[in-house]
């Protein structure tokens, strides 16, 4: 198989919930063909960067939520594309996390409270691990308090915000708000996920906004070379 035909039955694999050679996937017939899992080791033994594979996990996902969004997809048809993206991640993990260090800084990283969402945050992590920070991950659905809680106890460089949905993304105006009153003016607060925009985070008042992963580790290096 050429590396674009590779690619292109990646995706289809993840956008049918098609987690591996024993899953029968959304349409039920997929059984017996290499699934997401395969695809992903046949893709990194073709030489296939593994930054392009994430690219491909992105572009899986947005057809997901068109689907969804269409309403061809349910609830559980997300879910097993998410947990093909999930599982595969695994595999990867290692390979984009390959010879980091730790010495860059302390990021501290949270979906915010009512947000199950936690692939793209997750990824954002595998990169930053893999750019020698060092990521306290304090997982879903957190609450302002608690993540003032964790600055103190971590004292981290960097927070990273993460809302996937309309309806949570503004629970981030209000963790902002508590770090600062909290009197963490110095650490530099990053905001992600597919609602969030440049603009959104200047009226928050967070630091940084970062469209995808490669954008925070280019904005985050920036913030290295300024100090
Ligand atoms: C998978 C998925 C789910 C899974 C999540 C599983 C999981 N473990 O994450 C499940 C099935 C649980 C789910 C549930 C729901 N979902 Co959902 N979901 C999605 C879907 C299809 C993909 C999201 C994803 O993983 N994208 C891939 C990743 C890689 O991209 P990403 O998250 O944007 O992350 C990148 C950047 O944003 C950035 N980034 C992200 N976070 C951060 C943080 C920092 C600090 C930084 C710097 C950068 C950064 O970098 C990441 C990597 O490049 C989206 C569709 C979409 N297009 O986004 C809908 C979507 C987000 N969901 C949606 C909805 C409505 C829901 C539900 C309300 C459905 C329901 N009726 O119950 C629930 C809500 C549950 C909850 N309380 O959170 C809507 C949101 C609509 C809106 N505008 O608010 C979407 C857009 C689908 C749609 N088109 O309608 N969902």
């Amino acid at each position: 198989m050429s590396k674009n035909k590779t690619l292109e039955a990646l995706k289809h694999a993840i956008v049918m919930g098609h987690l591996d050679s024993d899953d029968e996937g959304y349409d039920g017939m997929m059984e017996g063909t290499p699934g997401t899992m395969e695809l992903v080791e046949t893709a990194l033994g073709d030489g296939i960067d593994p930054q392009v594979i994430l690219t491909t996990f992105n572009e899986a996902m947005e057809k997901v939520g068109v689907k969804f969004e269409s309403g061809e997809y349910l609830l559980p048809d997300m879910l097993a594309s998410a947990e093909c993206v999930g599982e595969a991640m695994d595999i990867l993990e290692p390979k984009l996390a390959a010879g980091s260090g730790s010495g860059k800084g302390k990021f501290l990283i949270a979906t915010v409270k009512g947000d199950l969402h936690d692939i793209g945050k997750n990824i954002v992590i595998t990169m930053l691990k893999g750019a020698g920070y060092q990521v306290k991950d304090l997982g879903i659905d957190v609450p302002a308090d608690d993540i003032v809680a964790a600055i103190k106890e971590y004292q981290p460089n960097y927070v990273g915000l993460s809302a996937l949905l309309t309806t949570t993304m503004i629970e981030m105006e209000q963790v902002v708000k508590k770090i600062r009153e909290a009197g963490f003016n110095d650490v530099k607060i990053f905001i992600g996920g597919a609602p969030t925009s440049e603009e959104f985070a200047k009226k928050i008042g967070a630091d940084m906004h970062c469209r995808d992963a490669m954008d925070t580790i280019e904005k985050i290096e920036g913030t290295q070379d300024a100090s």
